[in-house]
């Protein structure tokens, strides 16, 4: 966080004025001309390259929900199984969602007294993430840290009364884990004027029915805006440090109009001149000036592009269907699947965030932690194929991805090859280049290479590594030459 200059804040106030007028600032020579290029021109630059280099992080959600893991009155939460939605989808498919007062007897309930933040901290750590981002209010809007801004918190409205976010804060700075939030910012359904489930009125057994609670009106919402979100990303900001900002937007909306995302993102900017704000804020749907005035993109619930995207990008995933511990939901990805989605995103020079419900007593779920420490222990001898790489534009193949790193030494090329013991060598399809040297990074094993057909052959045959994903080393003296050929990259099974 940033003293602000006296000249800075006139800036912004000007902003803001900007935008209460319409939008138009007056521009001097040369100088960006509405509000939308001026956050544009802050958006990037310097402040990501933490994010970019660091490629993986754990995402938690924790909150009122995680007491009853996804089970009410003796019936699994429903519709798509997110336990964090249980005020809304309690009852699914014979009734839907719970009264207020109902959801509130959780807040005697909620007492965590397990929770232990430097483990979680090192669970992150030791799993090799490099940041931590959690759900400081979720759309519930119970917030994980005593907020001014209303008593709906840990610490003023449940008997465990310990500012959940600040224990994290301070063991982040002491294990060096960059600390960000996820802030539910136009739904809210804990506080007056906060929007309420947009559901399409089109599906399901409600069909027809529209959503649960009244939406606000515009003014309702306004003062919701202006007297709990605005201020509460503040003290996020001044009270934790927030280094980055996971808004949680994911279709267009009333609420969130120009006017109001730039009031938001110029708050942000004001308060600080390194915290990193993503695409669902709002800007995807809403923003006139899209995604060219936040800092990076944030991919769909578990979604895994097919193509590099324009900015930095990351993808939130979930561990089991559910991101708020769910007892009832048993579907697990294995280990194999989060390192192949940890891998797949990194080869298209992107972040994954991986997320972990914790329960109502403060522990990891044993499923979570022991998917984290296979992690881990994959990460601790094959990490540098994944930190600090680039997308590698190879044409497609079928034994697995590749990244890229320029080192002092010269260029690394990383083949992570899945599933190695079926595969006996690996053709590099457009790769014409001999490396100087191919070798497997966790044993240093050296490995044959030769110039074969349309590209450069690795002969893995005599390895048959227990490894899930095994990653190749080719080191060229400067970064090889691509070709684009259209090579099939078929396996090579004849040796
Ligand atoms: O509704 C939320 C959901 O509960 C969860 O927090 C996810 C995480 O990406 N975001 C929303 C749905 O996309």
């Amino acid at each position: 966080m940033k003293v602000l200059t006296q000249c800075k804040r006139s800036g912004i106030a000007a902003l803001l004025a900007a935008v209460s007028l319409g939008g138009a600032l007056t521009a001097g020579a040369g100088s960006p001309a509405t509000i939308e290029e001026q956050l544009a021109v802050q958006a990037g630059g310097e402040r990501v390259k933490w994010f970019e280099e660091a490629r993986f992080g754990m995402f938690i959600h924790f909150g009122l929900y995680s007491e009853p893991g996804g089970e009410w009155k003796g019936k699994r939460v429903g519709r798509n199984w997110y336990a964090e939605w249980l005020r809304m989808q309690a009852g699914w498919p014979d009734s839907l969602g719970m009264p207020r007062e109902e959801y509130d007897t959780l807040l005697a309930r909620f007492n965590p007294d397990k929770f232990n933040a430097e483990e979680w901290i090192l669970a992150a750590k030791e799993a090799g993430m490099k940041y931590f981002l959690i759900t400081a209010k979720h759309h519930d809007g119970f917030a994980l840290w005593p907020t001014k801004v209303s008593a709906y918190n840990v610490v003023d409205a449940t008997p465990f009364k310990r500012d959940i976010l600040g224990e994290l804060a301070a063991a982040c700075k002491q294990h060096g884990i960059t600390l960000g939030f996820y802030y539910s910012h136009w739904q809210d359904w804990g506080h007056t004027g906060g929007a309420m489930p947009p559901w399409p009125a089109d599906r399901g057994p409600f069909k027809g029915q529209g959503p649960t609670a009244p939406q606000p009106t515009q003014e309702e919402f306004d003062q919701y805006w202006h007297n709990v979100a605005l201020p509460q990303v503040r003290e996020l900001i001044r009270n934790y440090d927030a280094k980055f900002f996971w808004f949680d937007n994911w279709r267009d909306t009333p609420y969130l109009n120009d006017e109001r995302l730039n009031q938001l993102i110029t708050l942000v900017r004001e308060e600080s001149d390194d915290t990193l704000i993503n695409s669902r804020i709002g800007t995807t749907w809403n923003h006139s000036a899209q995604n060219s005035v936040i800092d990076y993109i944030s991919m769909g619930d578990n979604q895994f592009p097919k193509e590099a995207l324009g900015k930095p990008w990351e993808t939130s995933g979930t561990m089991q269907r559910s991101w708020g511990w769910h007892k009832l939901d048993y579907g697990w990805k294995t280990t194999d699947q989060l390192l192949e989605h940890l891998i797949h995103n990194a080869s298209l020079g992107g972040n994954y965030q991986l997320n972990v419900g914790p329960k109502g007593d403060g522990t990891f779920p044993l499923q979570a932690t022991k998917r984290l420490q296979e992690i881990g222990a994959w990460m601790a001898v094959n990490g540098e194929a994944i930190y600090g790489t680039e997308r590698v534009s190879f044409p497609e193949n079928d034994w697995g991805r590749m990244t890229g790193k320029q080192t002092k030494d010269g260029y690394r090329l990383y083949l992570h090859v899945f599933n190695p013991e079926k595969k006996m060598s690996l053709p590099i399809a457009g790769l014409r280049q001999k490396p100087g040297k191919a070798y497997m990074l966790e044993t240093g094993e050296p490995l044959k290479s030769r110039v074969k057909g349309n590209g450069v052959t690795v002969d893995f045959s005599h390895l048959l590594s227990d490894e899930r994903v095994s990653v190749v080393v080719l080191e060229f003296v400067e970064q090889p030459e691509l070709t684009t050929a259209t090579v099939s990259a078929s396996k090579d099974q004849g040796h």
